[in-house]
């Protein structure tokens, strides 16, 4: 091993630091290089996205409007043909016919105002004759909810049906409810 004076290792010492400092300030330049790479992409990205996410963003704008249009054009058609069509009510002696809307007191019908399968429902008992409370599950967010926590789902229609033991059905299907009625209440 060479001999060096005090002064040489001194030198060598400072040159070592030196080397050191440089080494650190090469990896500060490189970790900053990436990073600028890095904000260089994720600007491209954001370039190259934005016209597809501009796009969808529009679809969904029109998307939503078009069918809230058809909606609201298609809502009073159907309700104007609901009236038209709804055939007149049964007849009843008046004893019959208070049995029956006393029995109608245990009935709800959840619905919408504009679903086919609710009209299709409210006709029935239109013919029927039978006086049921109408819940509205749309507008009316305490039905849904009660809905939702009774019979399991939104789906409308949906007649609750209280009985007499206490014990509360939730029927679904419009072509089951109206089987149901007719069954109960039919001539
Ligand atoms: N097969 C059913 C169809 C009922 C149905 O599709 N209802 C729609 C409204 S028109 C509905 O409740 N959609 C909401 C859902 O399914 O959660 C029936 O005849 O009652």
């Amino acid at each position: 091993m060479p001999q060096y004076t005090y002064s040489e290792r001194s030198q060598v010492t400072n040159a070592f630091d030196y080397c050191r400092m440089r080494a650190r300030l090469f990896k500060a330049y490189l970790l900053a290089r990436n990073l600028a790479v890095y904000n260089d992409v994720l600007f491209l990205r954001t370039l190259t996205h934005a016209p597809g996410l501009a796009m969808e963003f529009i679809m969904r704008v029109l998307i939503r409007y078009f069918f809230r249009g058809v909606r609201l054009v298609l809502a009073p058609v159907m309700l104007i043909s609901e009236k038209l069509s709804t055939p007149n009510a049964v007849e009843r002696a008046p004893a019959d016919q208070a049995r029956v809307d006393q029995a109608c007191q245990n009935l709800a019908l959840y619905q919408f105002r504009t679903c086919p399968f609710c009209i299709k429902v409210r006709k029935e008992i239109a013919r029927l004759g039978l006086t049921i409370e109408l819940r509205d599950v749309q507008h009316d967010p305490a039905h849904k909810q009660d809905l939702l926590e009774g019979g399991g789902k939104t789906k409308v229609p949906c007649l609750k049906i209280h009985h007499e033991d206490g014990r509360e059905e939730w029927l679904y299907e419009s072509d089951d409810i109206n089987a149901w009625l007719h069954q109960q209440f039919g001539a």
